[in-house]
């Protein structure tokens, strides 16, 4: 993709502004994506995304879950609080003829947002204050969701959570061993295969009907909410996954990566700590937003949320290493393998850590 056509796809898309430069933008894994600065000071950014079409197929399924939950949570935000700004939950912007994204001549899909401003996000949890916002503002995401029925979402990738199709695909990619690394992660597999067999209580539970299916955001990576200059979370973004899932999914996947001690791909497996009083600090912002929709069962699941998650994106990482790097963007051949480590050693340490972890869930859900 050639970037010098980025002015040129920004002009397809109805906005007065006028572009004044661009340049890469984020740190996500799947799309690429730009920041568009616009001419006038007081004028709006943009973000430009170049939708990765081999991972979301259904591109207009895609586009339109996104519409839809912003434009309802929006309505929602808008009737308690009609001066809320425009950048508190995210806006697409249409293309000039109303459509949700662009499509080139090359059959690439591009998409615009509105910057959020100042739009910052945290890898690594700086203080306490961003672990509770985190929490909060993840679970006001569903409580806004509650009653949006989940048959309307298109699913955009079939079984995302599901942790046995997930181990099938890694018992695939050690079978067929296509980047020839196999030898390099024997302990790796065996970890995967002893863990296994808890982590498939969570699908036995759905089964059950004991985890009620709600509308999930589904990648809630603390980097996946931005904050404003106090430290106060002001808008969750990457809606791309949006649909019918678990509220456990959606805590386990913020405590894998905010309660982490270091990044996801950190290099010295002693700096990945799983820090209590992070847990603690995003399960009171959690369940000060859900406490009143959860069910007693679902909150004394989410004691299990951090390990599943964590162990279902080690084994992620660990299929596309084996693979050969063809899912996850990676910037050097050992990164999936390091992300796959830390994953692992995380979810050891949350179920190291079970009983505390319990008792604070319990704590902060009986609380009114
Ligand atoms: C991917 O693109 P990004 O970073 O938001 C992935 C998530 C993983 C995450 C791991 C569609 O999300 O599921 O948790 O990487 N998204 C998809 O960092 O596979
Ligand atoms: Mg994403």
């Amino acid at each position: 993709m050639n970037a010098s056509l980025i002015p040129s796809i920004f002009n397809r898309f109805a906005t007065v502004e006028t572009l004044k430069d661009y340049a890469p933008f984020g740190s996500g894994h799947i799309h690429q994506t730009w920041v568009i600065r616009t001419v006038g000071d007081d004028r709006p950014d943009f973000v430009l995304q170049k939708i990765n079409h081999t991972v979301f197929s259904p591109v207009d399924g895609m586009m339109r879950n996104i519409q839809d939950v912003t434009d309802h949570i929006r309505e929602k935000m808008i009737a308690s609080d009609p001066d809320s700004s425009d950048d508190r939950v995210l806006k697409v912007i249409p293309t000039r003829e109303g459509n949700t994204h662009y499509t080139d001549s090359e059959g690439l899909h591009w998409r615009l947002y509105l910057k959020v401003e100042p739009g910052i996000s945290y890898d690594v949890v700086p203080n306490k204050q961003v672990a509770y916002e985190a929490g909060r503002a993840f679970g006001q995401f569903i409580r806004d969701l509650e009653d949006f029925p989940p048959e309307e979402l298109v699913i955009v990738i079939p079984d995302f959570h599901s942790v046995e199709w997930r181990y099938e695909q890694l018992s695939n990619a050690v079978k067929r061993n296509q980047a020839e690394r196999r030898d390099k992660v024997g302990p790796e597999i065996t970890f995967a295969r002893e863990q296994i067999k808890q982590m498939l209580t969570v699908p036995r539970l759905v089964r059950e009907g004991r985890l009620p299916e709600r509308v999930t955001h589904n990648d809630t990576k603390l980097n996946n909410i931005l904050f404003d200059l106090n430290d106060r979370a002001k808008c969750v973004i990457d809606l791309d996954t949006v649909m019918p899932g678990l509220a456990l999914y959606d805590f386990g996947d913020l405590i894998r990566t905010a309660a982490n001690t270091a990044e996801e791909d950190e290099a010295d497996p002693e700096q990945v700590q799983i820090s209590l009083p992070v847990f603690e600090a995003v399960t009171k912002g959690f369940l000060d937003s859900t406490r009143q929709i959860l069910t007693p069962d679902e909150a004394d699941r989410l004691v299990l949320a951090g390990p599943y998650m964590a162990f279902l994106m080690g084994i992620r990482f660990l299929a596309d290493y084996l693979n050969g790097d063809i899912y996850y963007n990676t910037h050097d051949p050992e990164q999936n393998l390091r992300r796959c480590r830390t994953q692992f050693r995380l979810t050891e340490q949350m179920l190291e850590r079970k009983a505390e972890c319990r008792d604070l869930i319990q704590h902060y859900f009986a609380k009114s």
